[in-house]
């Protein structure tokens, strides 16, 4: 259990961040192996492309909150830290009752990742091309995951206005899919393209110690807490286009800013104990 500063000591061995025109099998390999922190990709997507889809999403009537899921010993909480979403994620059914958030997971997930396709058209949706490359870079293979044998949802519309983005930056995350989804992963990954970037803050920021288990998660405190137990972190400010992968089970923020909407595609990339790789949300 992490539950002291002395037991954070840092994981990353090579330089923690990596700036690269192009994905690699070598860098997926330190990425996964907790080698590096981050991989960053300067203008993955083109200005253009990038204002075209947000112009487009930003105001669509299917904009929900995002709510952000707590595993406590007995229950899980659903929080909003003022971060909404186009898509259905898949912790939105983990409080499901009578299976009708369940059917609405599977129900969307196509027809979303076809929006976010339509949408980006004439262009190559952003994260269409992530999943391609992940799968030519990746010798044992990048799939869209199966859950219950169903296809899954990959990518996601995020929206951060201004007015609540203090909430990410004092509530310290990790995010870590519940096991009954996905029993051989091995580790929790996200990938995220910036479409909208206010020009002061917004910054991703991730503390760069070994990533933290579920039960790690759990006895680490109340989230509120986590910045004052965890040591300096580390902060990289994207730009419209950049490509940010990371490890979700680092314990990252997003800082506060004062104006611009802030907005990202993002998904979620996991690999399991034969080293294959899925996408989901
Ligand atoms: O928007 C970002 O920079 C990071 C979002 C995040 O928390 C995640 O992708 O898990
Ligand atoms: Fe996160």
């Amino acid at each position: 259990m992490k539950n002291n500063q002395e037991d954070l000591t840092q994981s990353s061995p090579l330089n923690p961040v990596v700036y690269t025109d192009a994905l690699s099998e070598t860098l997926l390999k330190q990425l996964f192996s907790h080698q590096i922190c981050v991989i960053c990709i300067r203008d993955y997507i083109s200005k253009n492309v990038c204002s075209k889809i947000h112009e487009r999403l930003v105001f669509d009537p299917q904009v929900n909150n995002y709510t952000h899921d707590i595993e406590t010993k007995n229950q899980i909480k659903e929080v909003y830290y003022g971060v909404k979403r186009f898509g259905y994620p898949l912790n939105q059914i983990y409080n499901d009752t009578d299976g009708k958030k369940t059917e609405t997971y599977f129900k969307q997930a196509l027809p979303t990742i076809k929006k976010i396709r339509d949408i980006s058209s004439p262009f190559l949706s952003p994260i269409d091309r992530l999943r391609l490359e992940l799968d030519e870079h990746w010798s044992f293979g990048a799939n869209l995951a199966r859950i219950e044998g169903k296809k899954a949802l990959s990518g996601i519309f995020r929206i951060m206005p201004a007015e609540l983005s203090n909430l990410s930056e004092d509530n310290p995350h990790c995010d870590s899919v519940l096991d009954k989804y996905f029993p051989t992963i091995k580790g929790q990954f996200a990938a995220s393209i910036y479409l909208n970037v206010p020009t002061q803050g917004g910054e991703l920021e991730i503390w760069d110690v070994p990533p933290f288990s579920n039960d790690e998660m759990n006895d680490f405190g109340p989230i509120s807490s986590w910045r004052s137990k965890l040591n300096e972190s580390i902060k990289i400010k994207p730009e419209q286009g950049d490509l940010m992968l990371f490890s979700t089970r680092r314990p990252h923020a997003i800082t506060k800013f004062d104006s611009a909407i802030r907005t990202s595609l993002q998904t979620f990339i996991g690999i399991d104990d034969s080293n294959k790789i899925f996408v989901w949300n």
